[in-house]
């Protein structure tokens, strides 16, 4: 049985403050906004049989046999109310980092303490529905995507002690599909940005996974201020994966699990990843397709950073070289192929249900302006709905949820993106 597409619920999460905020970019809290609106401005359908878009996330929508509906948990406002009690946004770091000006290594995580448990619950609470409605989470900066994990946790979890003991236990796979690796923490993060870290908090991370010594200058610089600030961020850090495990009451607790093991977790379309990911992704045998890494493409033309001349291209053919030996090229298997080798790896694993984590950044950044951290050469539109296609089809391990994330409309042009994102959303609407 492959997904349950009766009762769908598009669950608005639109919070954006761990971004990277500090370059302007500010705005991810308005990507579900932004799906809305380009919904909403669709034509009128000639027929009451055709899908009529402008429908779909009003308050109940059927067509096709699914009736979907749409709930928010986060709005965008909240984000504002926030910061105005603030002050300012940045008014919520510790005195020590504003001291030390631009770097800190969990960037607004109390806004994260406060949407986490809310997230978490709600996610919950629409699992346990007896309908069975089945959770599509659009949702702004990544970092919730652990709060959302949570909450199928914490579902799995009660529905495993209501099972007979004959039956094996539900455990859930995650598939990641993104251009990066979000498997940082503070031990780890060049940039303190919240978006980076979800992987890092859902398997628990509390240490630098990298124990090579080919640190750049600006990594050494920055392990010496970890070392100096290790006993603030330590205590704030713990205290969010305690959060995420229903234990957020007790302050100075170890965090005493995690949500989920490595061997449940697998990675498609990731092309730009630091040396602490790599070697984590590597020591525990983590299940990866990725994407041609930028600084390995050099043809004349500097492609290290991303820039206007990598948003004009047309498409990135010319740019995506592989080495026909490299395993674990996506272009070198195949996008179904791949998805099966992960599903199977994951079912081997013992995962019973699956989720997926969908960031829009995983589409080439010449497709998908509109969001905080494009990466070139990444997946063709067609190519994502095809892996999604694929997924929502196969039953070796069934989808149970599912989120898009990372639409930033304040650095889109015309709403390119969010267009983007609603024709993949709207696939399962077609998929039959
Ligand atoms: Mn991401």
């Amino acid at each position: 049985m492959a997904m349950n597409k009766k009762n769908i619920k598009f669950l608005g999460v639109s919070s954006g403050i761990c971004a990277p905020t500090a370059r302007g970019k500010i705005g991810a809290e308005l990507g579900f906004d932004a799906i809305r609106a380009y919904a909403l401005s669709a034509k009128i359908p000639e027929s009451n049989k055709q899908f009529d878009a402008r429908k779909l996330f009003t308050k109940n929508y059927t067509y096709n046999g699914i009736s979907f509906q749409t709930e928010e948990i986060i709005f965008a406002a909240d984000l504002y109310s926030y910061i105005k009690k603030k002050g300012s946004f940045f008014n919520d770091l510790s005195p020590q980092d504003k001291i030390d000006g631009n770097f800190e290594f969990a960037r607004h995580i109390n806004y994260a303490f406060e949407i986490f448990p809310k997230i978490r619950d709600e996610v919950k609470n629409v699992l346990q529905d007896k309908k069975e409605v089945f959770p599509f989470i659009i949702a702004g900066d990544h970092s919730t995507a652990a709060a959302t994990i949570s909450g199928i946790v914490a579902y799995l979890e009660e529905k495993n002690e209501l099972l007979n003991k004959d039956n094996p236990p539900k455990k859930l796979g995650v598939l990641w599909v993104d251009a990066h690796v979000d498997a940082h923490s503070p031990y780890s993060t060049p940039s303190g940005n919240l978006h980076g870290m979800p992987v890092g908090m859902v398997l628990g991370l509390t240490d630098n996974y990298y124990t090579g010594k080919a640190l750049s200058n600006r990594e050494k610089l920055l392990e010496s201020i970890r070392k100096i600030k290790k006993k603030t961020f330590k205590g704030e850090w713990n205290k969010l994966l305690n959060i995420l495990n229903e234990e957020g009451k007790k302050e100075d607790a170890t965090p005493s699990s995690r949500l989920i093991e490595p061997e449940q977790l697998a990675f498609i379309g990731i092309r730009s990843y630091e040396k602490h990911e790599l070697a984590l992704l590597k020591d525990e045998n983590i299940k990866y397709y990725h994407l041609t890494r930028k600084e390995k493409v050099k043809s004349g033309e500097k492609a290290t950073k991303f820039g206007q001349a990598d948003l004009d291209r047309k498409n990135n053919e010319l740019w995506d070289k592989v080495n026909p030996k490299d395993k674990s090229h996506l272009r070198n298997i195949g996008l179904e192929e791949a998805c099966q080798d992960i599903l199977y790896k994951l079912k081997g694993a013992g995962c019973t249900d699956l989720y997926v984590s969908f960031d829009i950044d995983s589409i080439d950044g010449n497709l998908v302006p509109g969001t905080g951290t494009p990466e070139p050469y990444g997946l063709k539109i067609k190519e994502a709905k095809r892996i999604l296609s694929y997924i929502w089809k196969q039953d070796i391990v069934p989808l149970m949820a599912m989120e898009l994330v990372e639409v930033n409309p304040l650095l889109d042009r015309a709403n390119k993106t969010a267009k983007v994102a609603f024709d993949i959303i709207k696939t399962l609407v077609e998929h039959k």
